[in-house]
């Protein structure tokens, strides 16, 4: 059911409510792995819940997140503008793009972990071992439902777990504070549409994205034709987006979504989002293994390393279909 339109002068959107796939894992009575496929393949997103990750993991990153961004402007630029590592004010990437938030954008290999914790906190061992914790916790969940991915279209799950607990695997942690907006005539960040955006659409370039928020409404996912699916997220449930990596992976049988946050005009409350994005080593190359190449098709992409793919997106705007331009003929 269509239950609002935005006039846009530049495009029609229509908002449309649906029931997103919320898979319990610990449902060991049912096909887990056969619900995970189908997902990927109708929308490329789903919701995961009873995911093992302990609550007071998440909490204690969630309230260490806030102190952070309480603190004050001159406190926060300590940690140098994202750069596309740091923090970041508005400014996204390093093409132009803006949006209503403020981040943090981390790389999430110890040292980096270890040399920021002592740019962002007063007590940077602490701070140092809860986003440690975080980390492992959730990539350990990335892995399980990489496993259960495999698993789910008959390849080793080895083939995709391997990609994020390689030493060099090159995945990033990100945290987004989306402020209330009260006075939107001072927004520059209207992309086109009637509201201001938080985070422009865009897809996500690696294999997968793990997000859990605390509730505050925003996030939103494309069913494409300019049709918008708003995402309801409780605290409890981590939301997994599959990236581009991965839909190259299984040559274009899982889509890599598009989605969006809405800037927070509706909420007094500040909505936080904590991302996982599960990355492979540089020079991994990405293609279609053979055994996933369905008889009479041939591959969609050709291959490239995740090193060429990401000097592509840097180069790039938010909003752009990189994919396209490893399209084969
Ligand atoms: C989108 C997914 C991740 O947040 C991110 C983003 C990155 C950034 O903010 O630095 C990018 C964006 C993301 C894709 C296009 C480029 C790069 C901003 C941008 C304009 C960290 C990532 O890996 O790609």
């Amino acid at each position: 059911m269509v239950v609002a339109t935005q006039m846009s002068p530049i495009r029609t959107e229509k908002i449309r409510e649906i029931k997103i796939p919320t898979i319990d894992l610990s449902d060991k009575e049912s096909k887990v792995s056969k619900l995970i496929v189908e997902a990927c393949e109708e929308y490329g997103f789903f919701k995961v819940i009873n995911h093992g990750v302990p609550h007071h993991i998440i909490k204690t990153m969630e309230d260490e997140s806030f102190d952070f961004f309480h603190k004050t402007l001159p406190e926060k630029q300590r940690v140098g503008s994202a750069n596309p590592f740091g923090y970041g004010n508005k400014n996204i990437g390093l093409s132009g793009d803006t949006g209503e938030l403020e981040y943090l954008l981390l790389q999430t290999n110890q040292k980096a972990i270890d040399h920021n914790s002592k740019l962002i906190s007063n007590t940077p061992s602490t701070f140092s071992s809860i986003i440690s914790g975080y980390v492992e916790a959730v990539r350990g969940l990335a892995c399980e439902i990489l496993g259960l991915m495999a698993n789910g279209i008959g390849v080793p799950p080895s083939l995709f777990v391997t990609l994020l607990t390689d030493h060099d695997s090159d995945s990033l942690f990100r945290l987004n504070h989306y402020p209330p907006v009260t006075d939107t005539s001072s927004s520059s960040s209207f992309h086109g549409g009637n509201t201001p955006i938080g985070f422009g659409d865009h897809s996500d370039p690696q294999i997968l994205t793990l997000l859990t928020s605390n509730g505050v409404p925003g996030l939103q996912i494309s069913l494409g034709n300019g049709v918008w699916v708003p995402v309801n997220l409780d605290p409890q449930a981590f939301c997994v987006i599959v990236g581009d990596l991965l839909q190259v992976m299984t040559n274009g049988r899982f889509k890599s979504v598009r989605h969006r946050v809405m800037a927070n005009i509706s909420s007094r409350e500040r909505r936080l989002s904590m991302l996982f994005f599960g990355g492979p080593p540089p020079q991994t190359t990405i293609t279609c293994p053979p055994q996933l190449l369905k008889p009479n098709k041939s591959p969609l992409y050709k291959p490239f390393t995740w090193a060429d793919y990401k000097s592509h997106t840097y180069a790039h705007r938010l909003g752009e279909t990189r994919l396209d331009h490893f399209k084969l003929p």
